[in-house]
């Protein structure tokens, strides 16, 4: 079983907190070994036309607009599916390999659409859709676990959607026009969201959002926290935990946050989610 094999922050729902030397137990098992033992195959390549990716996004009850301008998506009831990725496992490559999008949206994401499903059979939130699952359990330690699995599911939707190949740098168009009046200029987003991302201790999450008087900012969020949950606008998001980066960057969370901004996030996307 993968979840026997691998250390433990390489499981789905782990969230220890940083600094508890499983950097060490990383470079003990060793990845190659952690692949061997987990006969870890390569997941079939996902190449999907824009017809099913709509139909995809509808049926698990996605936020994520896919062409055209920013709309609120259908969101039936779950049961929920795990949806496609964007593109093709392996091209985000070199920045995040393929064996890292195979673990994290194939194991962790998977893990995450199965507990919630698990989670909400026979309560009060049959029925309702993903976004409402989570806003209707933020805050509320009686089902923190529900929130976890859901938040996780849409948190991860959009992270998938925040990244393409070939993307990342300086964006132009609206989206520009918004940092630049928010932040000043590119740089000073960039080194505002760099720090999010690096200083988030443990687990979480670096956003740009937009709040409700339409200015964009850079927050983090712990675990499986969201700004969604919140009201905001979400624009961007960067997976931090270590499951997003490890199997590349081991401990250089930096390197793996400079690459993701300089070579794939997907300003396209970020400008369709943003309110008018
Ligand atoms: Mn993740």
């Amino acid at each position: 079983m993968l979840r026997d094999i691998l250390p433990c922050c390489l499981r789905e729902g782990s969230r220890e907190p940083e600094g508890t030397g499983r950097e060490g137990e990383y470079a003990r098992l060793g990845i190659r070994a952690i692949m061997r033992k987990a006969e870890m195959h390569p997941s079939p390549k996902v190449s999907l036309s824009r017809r099913r990716l709509i139909g995809s996004a509808f049926a698990v009850g996605s936020l994520v607009s896919i062409g055209g301008a920013r709309r609120a998506l259908a969101q039936p009831s779950g049961p929920f599916s795990l949806p496609p990725l964007p593109y093709p496992e392996d091209a985000l490559a070199p920045v995040i390999s393929a064996m890292t999008i195979g673990f994290h949206y194939g194991k962790h994401h998977r893990a995450y659409v199965d507990n919630l499903n698990k989670a909400i059979a026979g309560t009060d939130l049959v029925g309702k859709s993903l976004e409402e699952i989570v806003k209707a359990t933020a805050g509320d330690p009686a089902r923190g676990g529900v929130f976890n699995n859901a938040a996780q599911d849409w948190n991860h939707t959009f992270y998938w959607n925040s990244m393409r190949p070939n993307g990342g740098g300086a964006p132009t168009g609206t989206i520009a026009d918004h940092i630049k009046d928010s932040f000043g200029d590119y740089a000073k987003f960039r080194q505002e969201f760099t720090t999010a991302a690096v200083t988030q201790f443990g687990s979480g999450w670096a956003w740009l959002v937009q709040d409700p008087d339409k200015k964009l900012k850079v927050m983090k969020t712990a675990n499986a926290d969201t700004p969604m949950a919140r009201g905001l606008t979400c624009l961007l998001t960067c997976d931090v935990w270590e499951h997003a980066y490890y199997l590349d960057y081991q401990n250089r969370r930096p390197d793996y946050v400079n690459a993701w901004l300089d070579k794939l996030v997907n300003w396209d996307f970020a400008t369709r989610q943003l309110a008018t």
